[in-house]
């Protein structure tokens, strides 16, 4: 991968998009690397959580790339979304948990791919109010639409009115007006963001894997789908957990008294 560096901590991923002198903009080569990062991903049953981060202090990803995206015609603006949203899509479907640690801009495909993760975390302004990140959906003041799953995505975290405001306008938010209409879960200060994001992961990875891939799996579907079948879903998700050693250790360890031994993943 050129532009997306991976570093493994015990059971985590850390990539970082790593394209700083266009703050880290999604050009053709950064989709594909983000292709090779899902196929590493799952293929390493090791990992139990992934987090995502933007390069520098500056910026997630500031959005496609305008300049790759300038010339496109018809069929070959419908080529560029299609890579996109089928990277997004494998990113959102990847069975582990995800984690966007949002350091800066997060513009159009930069907001679109902390979307398609599971969990959002934001860097605030330092203390002269300045820096911190941004996500807006400013596509409409460039003559386009969202590409990447925008209009899809944004109005089914924060409220339909609340993702049409942000889309017709094309006006950033700064992390806290992000929080407050529930696009991001937390807010930290720049220098906290990355080790907030990769704590949470590590608590995360502490638990049953299997069982957490099975959570995932159970909102992700179930979410897509009635309720009726929405609770199907889950209960043979739930089912499946009883064939794995490590519910057979965390529910034997409660009834011995004792601390589990670390999750095997089986
Ligand atoms: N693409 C390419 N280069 C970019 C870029 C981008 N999105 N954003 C920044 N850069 C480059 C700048 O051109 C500049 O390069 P040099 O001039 O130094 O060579 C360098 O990064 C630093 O940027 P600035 O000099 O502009 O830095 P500032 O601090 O002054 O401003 C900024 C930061 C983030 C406010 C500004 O760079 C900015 O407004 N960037 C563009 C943000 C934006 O509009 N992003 C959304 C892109 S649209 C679709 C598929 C996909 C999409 C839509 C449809 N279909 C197929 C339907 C997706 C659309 C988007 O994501």
């Amino acid at each position: 991968m050129t532009h997306v560096l991976l570093e493994k901590k015990e059971h985590i991923a850390v990539a970082t998009i790593n394209r700083p002198k266009a703050l880290n903009a999604l050009n053709s080569e950064v989709l594909s690397d983000l292709n090779e990062l899902v196929d590493i991903v799952t293929a390493d049953q090791d990992i139990y959580a992934l987090v995502i981060t933007g390069s520098g202090e500056k910026a997630f990803v500031a959005g496609a790339d305008i300049g790759e995206m300038s010339t496109l015609t018809k069929e070959g603006g419908e080529a560029f979304g299609k890579h996109g949203n089928d990277v997004f899509r494998r990113i959102e479907t990847l069975p582990i948990p995800t984690i966007a640690a949002v350091n800066g801009f997060a513009l159009g495909g930069g907001c679109e791919l902390a979307m398609a993760c599971d969990i959002i975390l934001a860097a605030g302004p330092n203390a002269e109010g300045k820096g911190g990140a941004k996500f807006g959906q400013p596509e409409v003041g460039l003559g386009i639409t969202p590409g990447f799953g925008g209009t899809q995505r944004l109005a089914r975290l924060v409220s339909p009115g609340m993702a049409k405001q942000l889309i017709y306008t094309a006006k950033n938010i700064k992390a806290d007006e992000a929080l407050r209409i529930g696009l991001v879960n937390a807010v930290y200060p720049l220098e906290e963001l990355m080790p907030a994001a990769e704590k949470l992961a590590q608590t995360i990875a502490k638990n049953a894997p299997i069982a957490v891939r099975a959570c995932k799996k159970a909102i992700n579907d179930g979410l897509q789908t009635d309720m009726d079948q929405a609770i199907v879903i889950e209960e043979k998700l739930f089912g499946s957990c009883f064939e794995t050693a490590d519910q057979k250790e965390g529910m034997g360890a409660f009834l011995e008294k004792r601390k589990h031994e670390p999750y095997q993943n089986k």
